[in-house]
């Protein structure tokens, strides 16, 4: 039988991911709290459990077969190197613009009237090519979280940061300007596994599908 490695997105995504391995037979067979590389249900199929940003690295590379990541992860890393073959519909978020309730930034629409805006961002390669495609250059301030933060003590005059429930912003007494786009978890593919390892991936991809995924 052929063996793959899944590699897992650490955190909400993993969470998010549990039931779905459940249903697939998957589910994993050893401390997922400690172990960055456990065994799954399946004996054919390892999971290796990894910071999300470092997801598109390991299965780009073959370190892993196939691989679960936010989109918004795929898009800041650029996924052509990539197969991309189902959106799974988990952890759904959007990426949003943001700014400080009642500041003059808080107004949708374009910037050119304003000098030199800055964003704060953990996504700069996706904000740089959403402004840069409206003809608007900006001052990208990359930020690792708490992204939030930023506009309250004047680092930065914009956010773009993964907004869900809208609460984070609020509370912040920060208002959503702009949606760049919706956001899910999908599963990518390795290239050369696809070609290698067609018949295991059809099968588990087909079945994914099945799930409703
Ligand atoms: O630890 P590391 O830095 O490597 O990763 P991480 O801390 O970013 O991981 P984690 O566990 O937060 O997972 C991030 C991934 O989950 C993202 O890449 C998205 O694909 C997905 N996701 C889905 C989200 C959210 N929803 C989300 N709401 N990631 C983060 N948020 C944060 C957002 O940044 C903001 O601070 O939640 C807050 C907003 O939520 P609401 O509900 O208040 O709007
Ligand atoms: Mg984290």
């Amino acid at each position: 039988m052929t063996s793959l490695t899944l590699a897992l997105s650490k955190g909400r995504i993993l969470e998010d991911s549990l039931p779905l391995l459940e249903k697939l037979g998957l589910a994993p067979a050893g401390d997922i709290d400690r172990l960055l590389r456990v065994p799954s249900q399946d004996p054919n199929v390892h999971l290796v459990i990894i910071r999300p940003a470092d997801v598109p690295t390991y299965v780009e590379h073959g370190a892993a077969d196939l691989g679960i990541v936010g989109k918004d992860v795929l898009m800041e890393h650029g996924g052509d190197a990539l197969y991309e073959p189902l959106d799974l519909g988990i952890a759904q978020c959007r990426l949003s613009i943001a700014a400080v309730k009642g500041s003059p930034f808080a107004q949708p629409g374009p910037l050119a009237a304003r000098k030199r805006i800055r964003v704060a961002t953990k996504y700069p390669e996706i904000t740089r090519r959403h402004f840069a495609a409206r003809g608007e250059q900006v001052e990208i301030i990359k930020l690792y979280g708490s992204m939030e933060l930023a506009p309250l003590v004047g680092l930065a005059d914009l956010i773009v940061d993964l907004v869900a429930t809208g609460n984070t912003l609020k509370a912040n007494g920060l208002v959503e300007t702009e949606i760049i786009c919706q956001v899910s978890a999908c599963m990518v593919v390795n290239k050369a596994s696809m070609k290698m390892k067609h018949a295991a991936l059809r099968d588990l991809l087909t079945r994914m599908q099945s799930l409703g995924a």
